[in-house]
């Protein structure tokens, strides 16, 4: 019999992490805050349970992929939550992006009541998720990731595994501060060129000749240059890992110097912004000027 799959949160992630899943062939049930958003899933297929609880009972492999921390405690505890769903021997996939610190709670959690747990969250954006290419970085133990193999192959291209539960977390972190990092040193260098007067275009094609040259570059420069910020990779929640970055880096005694200031920068755009946007936007910042 197939993995009975749960997935619990449909946003920009989820709802094509999920699609992928039913095409796939898994019997998937599904679970949203907002329930609007299981429509097109169910349509497709899936099954839609009244509470994170009940997707959970459903299933075999539960996934998560919700906000942030607080997100991530709501649809886990509680009487309705999924850890009260999961049976003993089942496993939980995390592929929300929180503190390492919480994924070890959680795996705590689950282990007190002999659930399984691994700390995956992704990288590839919605792009990645649509295509079924997203990348996941891994936490926990290399027996369950090898049992849960055709459940993150129905969604992601790589799968890398990276040590105990909290590993997953940890390189997700730094690899999303490298990505805030690319994107801040990009947007200020189109603001020195354009405050002399040379086009911000004419440093993109030398940038693109360059070393300098980088994915998310070729991704996020056109939408600099265009001022259009309507959101892949939302800048709340890049702003959100950066905090989590540099609470790690609080935690562990590591200082972050170029964080700490990208983040104001961050902090900023986020502030005066009236609407969702990409984390692009952050060329907001000198375009005040
Ligand atoms: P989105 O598109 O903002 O979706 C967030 C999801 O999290 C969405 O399903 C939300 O439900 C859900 N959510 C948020 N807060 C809660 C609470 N308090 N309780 C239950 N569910 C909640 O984010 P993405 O899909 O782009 O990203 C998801 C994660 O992957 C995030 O950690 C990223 O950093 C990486 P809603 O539909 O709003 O009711």
């Amino acid at each position: 019999m197939s993995t009975r799959v749960g997935f619990i949160g449909l946003g920009l992630m989820g709802r094509p992490m999920s699609l992928n899943l039913l095409k796939a062939g898994f019997p998937v049930t599904v679970w949203n805050r907002t329930r609007a958003r299981t429509e097109p899933l169910a349509a497709a297929g899936a099954t839609v349970a009244a509470s994170p609880r009940e997707a959970a009972e459903r299933s075999d492999v539960a996934i998560t992929i919700v906000s942030d921390p607080p997100a991530l405690d709501s649809v886990l505890g509680g009487a309705e939550g999924a850890l009260a769903g999961l049976k003993r021997g089942g496993l939980l996939i995390d592929s929300s992006t929180v503190s390492p610190a919480l994924a070890r709670r959680v795996a705590a959690d689950c282990a007190q009541r002999g659930i399984e747990f691994l700390d995956a969250p992704v990288t590839g954006g919605t792009w990645g998720a649509e295509k079924g290419e997203l990348v996941f970085m891994i936490g926990g133990k290399a027996e369950i990731l090898e049992r849960a193999r055709p459940v993150f192959e129905a969604m992601g291209k790589r799968l890398f595994h990276l040590g105990e539960n909290g590993a997953g977390q940890t390189v997700k972190l730094a690899m999303n501060l490298i990505l805030a990092l690319e994107v801040q040193a990009l947007c200020e260098a189109l603001a020195l060129v354009a405050g002399s007067g040379v086009p911000g275009q004419k440093l993109v094609e030398v940038m693109q000749a360059s070393m300098a040259r980088a994915p998310v570059l070729d991704v996020k420069a056109p939408l600099v240059l265009e001022h259009k910020f309507a959101p892949s990779f939302p800048l709340r929640l890049m702003h959100k890992d950066m905090g989590l970055a540099l609470e790690l880096g609080n935690q562990t005694g590591v200082s972050l110097p170029a964080a700490a200031a990208a983040r104001e920068v961050y902090n900023f755009v986020l502030g005066s912004a009236k609407e969702d946007l990409d984390y692009a936007a952050i060329a907001k910042y000198w375009q005040r000027h």
